[in-house]
């Protein structure tokens, strides 16, 4: 049971979301306990692959150029790095990494080569690797595919009706269309969205009736609170009530009883007992280590204590599907041919500037 029909309309939605809360935690740790292993949360590292000067307008973000916020712009990283930075996620217990880049959408050019060198590089690490890149046509996500990705995250963030509030550089329909393009190039979709960006409950509601109409809902859904970043236009938003993460989350998990549900951005503002109800209520995974993309999140020891506090362990990698085997990537060995032929002509071409018939100087040996 992918959705629950119970609960497909906006006002079934919304009632559940209103019960009591001890109500509504009690329903969702049932749902939980009927397709989860409640002691088990995925731990997933973010890391910020290209940072800064986005051209879009998401009145959240602290990435967007147009926003006079402290994040500096950094071209894309290196493939090195990013191993590098991978193999120190796993060892600290990630069984994710997830890349994100500021970009509006993927371009066919060297920087998308050398992420999909960088999905090949973290697949064969026995990490699952999701990317959240921006838009993508079905062509960029079957590359992605052949390269070893397992998720592509692409929020929807707000409902339909609220989207234009928030962003005005692309439409509702653009995420729905990438989202639907990973899904035809076989990858796992991880969708969900942002509350405290001054929506209406109404909009959260809408935003996961968004999902229970699609085909297939997402396999994992990240609940984000909106992190008030200083520059942006929603930097004086009110911070939301814990209460609002646990009712959302716990709507979440029963709504979609299969889904991973992702207690995403917002947990330094969340204390232990809070995080814990979360949990309770069918999270199933985090964001591990003490940033997110830029933005801070609790300390790695902080996050282990609290696992031995509540008895959790951290989910093994492929515990939810099946490695993806990485394929050769055509683009990739052309250009890599490519250089080594322009190599080959280099060096001849060294050869050849020699001076002809050069001869070695005669040295007389003296006895
Ligand atoms: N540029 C790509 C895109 O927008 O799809 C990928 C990176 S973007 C930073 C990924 C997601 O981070 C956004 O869709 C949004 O849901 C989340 N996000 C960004 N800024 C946030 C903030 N201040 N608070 C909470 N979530 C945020
Ligand atoms: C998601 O839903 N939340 C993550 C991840 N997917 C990419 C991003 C949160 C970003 C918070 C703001 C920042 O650190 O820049
Ligand atoms: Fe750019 Fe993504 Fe930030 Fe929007 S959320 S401004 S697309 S980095």
């Amino acid at each position: 049971m992918k959705v629950n029909p119970q609960y497909n309309t906006n006002e079934a939605l919304l009632d559940l979301y209103n019960k009591p809360l001890l109500e509504l935690v009690f329903e969702a740790a049932t749902v939980h306990r009927q397709h989860h292993d409640p002691k088990e949360v995925q731990m997933s590292s973010l890391l910020s692959i290209k940072t800064g000067g986005c051209p879009e307008d998401c009145g959240y973000c602290p990435q967007a150029a147009r926003y006079h916020t402290d994040v500096d712009a950094h071209k894309l990283m290196t493939v090195e790095s990013v191993l590098e930075q991978a193999k120190n996620a796993k060892e600290n217990g990630s069984s994710r990494l997830c890349m994100g880049a500021a970009w509006r959408e993927v371009r066919d050019n060297k920087d998308f080569d050398n992420v999909i060198e960088m999905v090949q590089g973290v697949n064969a690490l026995d990490m699952e690797v999701c990317c959240t890149l921006g838009m993508m046509s079905e062509g960029q996500a079957k590359r992605l595919k052949d390269a070893g990705l397992f998720a592509y995250n692409h929020n929807l963030d707000t409902s339909a009706d609220y989207y234009d509030d928030v962003i005005s550089t692309r439409e509702y329909e653009d995420r729905l269309n990438t989202i639907d393009n990973a899904r035809k190039a076989g990858i796992s979709v991880c969708s969900g969205g942002i509350i405290g960006m001054g929506e209406a409950v109404e909009d959260r509601i809408g935003l996961l009736m968004s999902y229970m109409q699609m085909e297939t809902p997402p396999e994992s859904i990240p609940i984000n609170a909106l992190v008030a970043v200083e520059g942006t236009p929603m930097a004086e938003q009110k911070p939301i009530e814990q209460w609002e993460m646990i009712r959302m989350v716990a709507t979440t998990r029963i709504a979609f009883p299969e889904s991973v549900v992702r207690l995403s951005a917002g947990r330094t503002k969340m204390n232990m007992e809070g995080q814990a109800l979360c949990f309770m209520a069918g999270a199933s995974s985090i964001f591990a280590g003490d940033k997110l993309l830029t933005t801070p999140n609790p300390e790695y020891n902080e996050d282990m204590e609290m696992f031995k506090i509540l008895g959790l362990t951290p989910k093994q990698a492929f515990a939810d599907g099946e490695k993806p085997e990485t394929k050769e990537d055509a683009i990739i060995v052309a250009r890599k041919e490519k250089e080594r032929l322009r190599e080959e002509e280099l060096a001849a071409a060294r050869l050849k500037v020699k001076p002809e018939g050069f001869q070695p100087r005669k040295v007389t040996i003296v006895e």
